[in-house]
């Protein structure tokens, strides 16, 4: 799917603002509250989560359906072009209503869906409602657990508590549009998607095309594709729907020194451009190659999360964060635990950041019960019967993610899930139809993986039958034997020897220990910014020995929301920042130590 930009055919509208707002009380759909203006809501900005965004609990920590509303008024001029209205992501279900009548509903709450609008646009303005669900269970991605009812006998019998998510995850429910809404035209023969596929022999780059045409006309149109060098000036060019484009002494895009060409096609009457970088990506043996040389993945698992906009698009955050990676030598991050937002997507082609794309796939790990606090039933069949419904939205995930991310340069390597019970019965049959969907879904073939929990046998963790390179969140030194540095070095040791005796690389995708900003003593404390320090300093002397390691990624880049519970202090304290972007003291040793670590040949 195209990201919508303003080009010499298309016209841009974003609907961001203040838009009414209402929480369901259980009748607004039966009271048809889309029909006609919301009587007695309140103003909520969007994009934003709108947990936060007021003083009331009942909000944050509301439960099943709110309404979005507001009038859009649409240029006469959009006559006679097809005109299409796209959700960046509303969290997690939403139904779209346009002028009184649903147009279109979507589950899911972290890709884009579009609907157009054409012909049915009023003159005068149109009245747009998006109800909202933040509802999860077994069936959504992430994963929600059937809350614990009350007692059912002895002293407490009968009180039931309020209904409420217990999410499956340790993040923060937030949940509303937390992209934007935009409003764009195409001519209606019309340039539906673009596929590219980089290569390069010596000095000489190749782009693969395909274009895909829609449209009344679509079968006669013949697409022109130029590609334009950064100084403008045109380094290839074709005709024809799909084909090979040569540019000679091609620029590579490399981590941390991209270098992006834009692509520019023309059909009938439409124009589209998007930049994109030439390189490749593969894993041989036990390395991950990047334009042919050994990459050392250097970075964080993330989250969108932000006060107050929660999950909602923060651009300036952005560009923070990447700046503070940059500051510290880091090269990569992983989307954990969801796809994130397309800008931070194109930012991160611009500015030469690695990413891990994961899919919002968290929380299917029933048998683990939860985790740190959630509460859970658990059960060891996460995939078999009376466990999860989520395998065919998860299908629909990893294909739309990779349909929406396909052409980025930045994106390395799919992961199709973060810590399910991935050695459990049923857990292969599960899997390996994703993978297989990822793999001939992906034309740049991109190496998939399954980012892997302590918890499971390592021999029969599926992930050794599936994964490209093996992702590893290891707790060691933490949650277990936080109290005996020692002891986690010797266990943590063990079994890390049992991945790198493996013939693919291996990486954390996850190692950290929380943190309280300002906690000091002199011997390593639990909690303490020393502690974090020690934490560190302990993992890498394991893995730096390693052969197989092919990166490390902390947990987490900042402290971020979670739902309350006696493990989490104001939120998950495991970031290298504070949730307003302070270094602790782990900042600058991880800075010391990356700016000294080579993005390439590190293991070599
Ligand atoms: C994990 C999860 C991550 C949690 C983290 C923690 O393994 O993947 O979502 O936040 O542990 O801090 O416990």
């Amino acid at each position: 799917m195209l990201y919508p930009i303003l080009t010499d055919s298309r016209a841009l509208m974003d609907l961001s603002g203040d838009w009414d707002f209402k929480v369901d009380n259980g009748r607004g759909f039966e009271e048809k509250w889309y029909e006609r203006p919301l009587q007695g809501g309140m103003l909520m900005p969007v994009p934003a989560s709108y947990n936060d965004i007021k003083e009331d609990a009942a909000l944050r920590d509301h439960y099943g359906w709110v309404f979005y509303q507001r009038r859009v008024m649409v240029p006469m001029c959009f006559n006679g072009q097809r005109i299409v209205l796209r959700m960046d992501a509303v969290t997690h279900k939403a139904k779209v209503y346009w002028n009184g009548k649903l147009i279109c509903e979507h589950k899911g709450g972290f890709l884009p869906f579009e609907v157009e609008l054409t012909g049915n646009i009023e003159a005068g303005g149109n009245l747009l409602t998006i109800a909202v669900d933040n509802r999860i269970d077994y069936s959504t991605l992430p994963v929600g657990r059937r809350g614990k009812g009350g007692a059912k006998d002895g002293f407490f019998a009968g009180i039931e508590p309020e209904k409420k998510n217990h999410p499956g995850f340790d993040f923060f429910n937030y949940c509303g549009i937390t992209r934007p809404v935009k409003l764009y035209t195409t001519p209606v023969t019309y340039i539906r998607d673009i596929t590219l596929v980089p290569d390069y022999e010596g000095a000489t780059g190749f782009i693969n095309y395909t274009v895909d045409m829609a449209g009344d006309d679509a079968d006669m149109a013949e697409p022109r594709v130029e590609v334009y060098d950064k100084n403008g000036v045109l380094a290839a060019s074709g005709n024809g729907r799909q084909g090979r484009l040569t540019i000679e002494d091609v620029q590579l895009w490399m981590p941390l020194k991209p270098y992006l060409y834009e692509v520019k096609v023309t059909c009938g009457g439409d124009v589209y451009t998007l930049p994109f970088g030439v390189r490749t990506v593969k894993v041989e043996g036990k390395k991950f190659l990047i334009n042919g040389q050994p990459f050392y993945f250097k970075g964080y698992g993330k989250h969108e999360d932000t006060f107050p906009s929660g999950r909602g698009l923060n651009l300036p955050m952005n560009a923070k964060d990447i700046s503070l990676m940059k500051w510290q030598g880091a090269n990569s991050f992983r989307t954990s635990h969801y796809p994130y937002s397309e800008e931070m997507m194109r930012l991160c082609d611009a500015e030469g950041i690695v990413v891990i794309d994961e899919t919002p796939a968290v929380g299917l790990n029933l048998k683990f019960g939860g985790g740190i606090l959630f509460s859970a039933d658990s059960t060891s069949d996460t995939f078999g019967e009376g466990g999860l419904s989520t395998f065919d939205h998860h299908m629909d995930v990893v294909r739309d993610l990779i349909d929406r991310d396909k052409n980025h340069a930045c994106v390395v390597m799919w992961s199709i899930a973060n810590e399910p019970d991935s050695d459990g019965r049923g857990a292969y049959e599960y899997f390996k139809p994703l993978f297989d969907l990822a793999r001939e879904r992906d034309p740049q073939s991109r190496p998939c993986t399954l980012v892997v929990m302590q918890m499971p046998d390592p021999a029969k963790d599926v992930c050794l039958r599936l994964a490209d390179v093996y992702c590893l969140n290891r707790y060691y030194g933490w949650y277990e034997h936080g109290d005996d540095l020692d002891m986690a070095r010797r266990i943590g040791e063990r079994e890390l020897e049992f991945w790198n005796s493996q013939d693919k690389p291996f990486m954390f995708t996850e190692y950290g220990a929380d943190t309280v900003m300002g906690l000091h003593d002199t011997v390593p404390m639990m909690f303490t910014e020393e502690f974090q320090v020690e934490y560190y300093k302990l993992n890498h002397a394991i893995v730096d020995a390693m052969d197989g390691f092919i990166g490390e990624q902390v947990w987490n880049f900042a402290d971020f929301a979670t739902s309350q519970g006696t493990g989490r202090v104001q939120g998950n304290k495991k970031g290298i920042f504070t949730r307003d972007r302070k270094p602790k003291l782990a900042a600058h040793y991880l800075r010391d130590r990356w700016t000294k670590i080579p993005d390439f040949g590190y293991k070599a």
